[in-house]
């Protein structure tokens, strides 16, 4: 036994109590506990060894060709009052639930073995981490979690053997079975139940269910805030690090701007990037009353398509060993991996993602387009020198993003904090039908938390307005950036990739109050001439093009806005009515 918590070792046995394991292994997170647990898992196929020269330490797993990602449908908010799931949740009565899912729970572990993981969320002793314990009966499981967490009896002795404060997490891969798939939140309970998937944003339970939907709840409670950012830091030629945290809805490219490689230009005037963080941030304010944020992961779990040595050389070094990949394609001639983006050589002798045959000439793509890697942290050549630092990294600028053809300026800032949340609640990103450069459909996603935020919406926007009444005029500045506007033939004008760099220096100019900004109905933008393009083919006027702001174009969008926010009814804040009626009235 790894703990005398009376707590955990209560709840693990009505859990084995329910599901009726063969057998009960505690988790220590000890090398060679996890060398055994990698060996079963290649013997019972759940994994495979990938050539151990050129990849040493990485497997491959394949999914069940019906689990490739996260299933929002099935995925429930179970508070006991429905109102505090709110309208963007699916909520289901936590009294049912548990007497639904129990009945799916009981014996699914029989001539199974149960894995009692216990694992902090964030670097142990700090006083932002928190502990979970997950039970699983998958390897699969326990490999990740011990990338993607501090996972081990470390954690336990991080509880102590009184707290109660743990997260408590029950998974089981059952059959795979999708129409009986649930991930189920209890936040009252900080309690998660998870059953029928095998994919890992569904079953890794530290990560979407427990550091965004059961932490964002935490926080609302203790005054902090469980946010989808990433923290990166940017260090000028004297040596000195500002940090930034950045939302923005899944697939635009967090990954890789968290990890970016500055410009040349930069670079020879010895600019540097770090990675904190790619996915989730946890922000507290500290004793100096400004906002502090740590990384609550320890690896990144990215989607493997499109990543190269061109878009992300620095997430393509981070799995070149300990790596587990899922749903890639296998090159069977010298046992390696590959993905549709990552050269332009695919593998003649290969197998697609399911495991099959697979002929690169077919048009078919090889790997999934959710195939992922989960990579340690400490692989990566930019990881933070703050990384493991349990006080956070302090953040100077929030920027929040999304993907629109034409409405979003490349780069805007907010008035203010309360303007700023505004702006993060209007988020939004649209499909583009190239082709026709027609503008598809608009998906709202406010902070980039629509499908991870463990209460009422509304709340969540009022819990922003308090932190920043807390903050007071050490609260970081807030922006908006868009990398994604198309040209009439729907190319996309802004390079991206390494180049936002040049977005994110007028960014902190703005911090720091050495750069000028024109104020617009929508925020305060750049003067084309202060976005630095030297070295690229674009000019000023072309700056001057993507910062364009088409009244026509924002009138609508503050009429859809208006429509997204009656959604929250009463809960909306009268703050964010505010600065709706505040946009129109400047729109004219
Ligand atoms: C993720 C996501 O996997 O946001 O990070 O979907
Ligand atoms: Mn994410």
């Amino acid at each position: 036994m790894l703990t005398k918590n009376k707590n955990v070792l209560d709840w693990v046995d009505k859990m084995v109590a329910l599901t009726k394991p063969d057998e009960v292994v505690w988790i220590d997170g000890s090398d060679e506990q996890l060398e055994q647990i990698r060996a079963k898992s290649v013997a019972s196929g759940e994994m495979q060894a990938l050539n151990q020269e050129k990849l040493p330490g990485c497997y491959l797993h394949r999914t069940a060709i019906n689990d490739v990602a996260r299933v929002e449908h099935r995925t429930f908010i179970c508070s006991r009052k429905e109102e505090d799931a709110g309208p963007t949740n699916n909520w289901w009565n936590p009294t049912e639930a548990y007497a639904e899912l129990s009945k799916l729970f009981d014996g699914c572990m029989k001539g199974r073995t149960m894995y009692v993981i216990p694992y902090s969320m964030g670097p142990i002793g700090s006083e932002f981490s928190k502990v979970g314990v997950e039970l699983t009966d998958s390897t699969y499981v326990v490999l990740n979690m011990d990338i993607m967490t501090r996972m081990g009896k470390q954690a336990f002795d991080h509880l102590g053997d009184e707290s109660n404060d743990f997260v408590r997490g029950l998974h089981s891969k059952a059959q795979l079975d999708e129409e009986k798939r649930y991930i189920c939140h209890f936040p009252e309970d900080n309690t998660i139940w998870s059953i029928n998937s095998g994919y890992g944003g569904n079953v890794l339970l530290g990560k979407k269910c427990f550091a965004l939907r059961i932490a964002s709840y935490q926080g609302k409670n203790e005054g902090w805030m469980a946010e989808h950012m990433l923290i990166l830091g940017i260090e000028n030629p004297q040596g000195e690090v500002k940090y930034i945290a950045a939302a923005f809805p899944s697939a635009c490219g967090k990954t890789n701007l968290a990890m970016l490689i500055p410009p040349q230009l930069y670079r020879d005037k010895g600019y540097k990037v770090w990675c904190v963080g790619d996915d989730i941030a946890w922000l507290r304010i500290g004793p100096d009353g400004r906002l502090w944020a740590i990384n609550p992961e320890n690896g990144f779990f990215g989607v493997a398509p499109g990543t190269s040595e061109k878009s992300n050389p620095n997430a393509l070094a981070s799995t070149r060993q300990g790596t587990i990949f899922t749903n890639v394609v296998q090159n069977l001639d010298d046992n390696t991996v590959w993905w549709e983006g990552l050269d332009k050589n695919p593998p003649k002798n290969a197998l697609n993602w399911k495991g099959e045959k697979w002929d690169p000439a077919s048009g078919e793509k090889g790997a999934h387009p959710n195939s992922r890697f989960t990579a340690p942290a400490k692989n990566c050549p930019c990881i933070s020198p703050e990384f493991n630092n349990p006080q956070g990294v302090p953040i100077s600028a929030i920027i929040f993003g999304g993907r629109r053809a034409k409405t979003a300026p490349l780069v805007y800032q907010s008035f203010d904090w309360n303007h700023g949340v505004f702006v993060g609640s209007i988020m939004a990103s649209e499909t583009t039908a190239a082709a026709t450069g027609k503008v598809g459909v608009v998906r709202r996603d406010p902070m980039a938390m629509l499908p991870f935020c463990g209460y009422h919406m509304g709340d969540y926007f009022a819990h922003w307005i308090e932190m920043g009444k807390k903050l007071g005029d050490k609260a970081p500045k807030i922006f908006n950036t868009n990398w994604f506007r198309t040209d009439e033939e729907g190319h996309f004008i802004w390079p991206g990739f390494g180049d936002n760099m040049r977005v994110l220096m007028w960014i902190l100019g703005r911090c720091e109050g050495t750069v000028d900004a024109v104020e617009t109905p929508i925020g305060y933008e750049p003067k084309p001439e202060d976005i630095n393009v030297e070295g690229l083919d674009i000019d000023t006027e072309v700056v001057k093009g993507l910062l364009d702001v088409d009244k026509a174009l924002w009138k609508e969008e503050a009429a859809g806005i208006r429509e997204f926010y009656g959604k929250f009814g009463d809960k909306l804040p009268q703050e964010l009515k505010d600065q709706l009626a505040g946009l129109e009235k400047r729109l004219g």
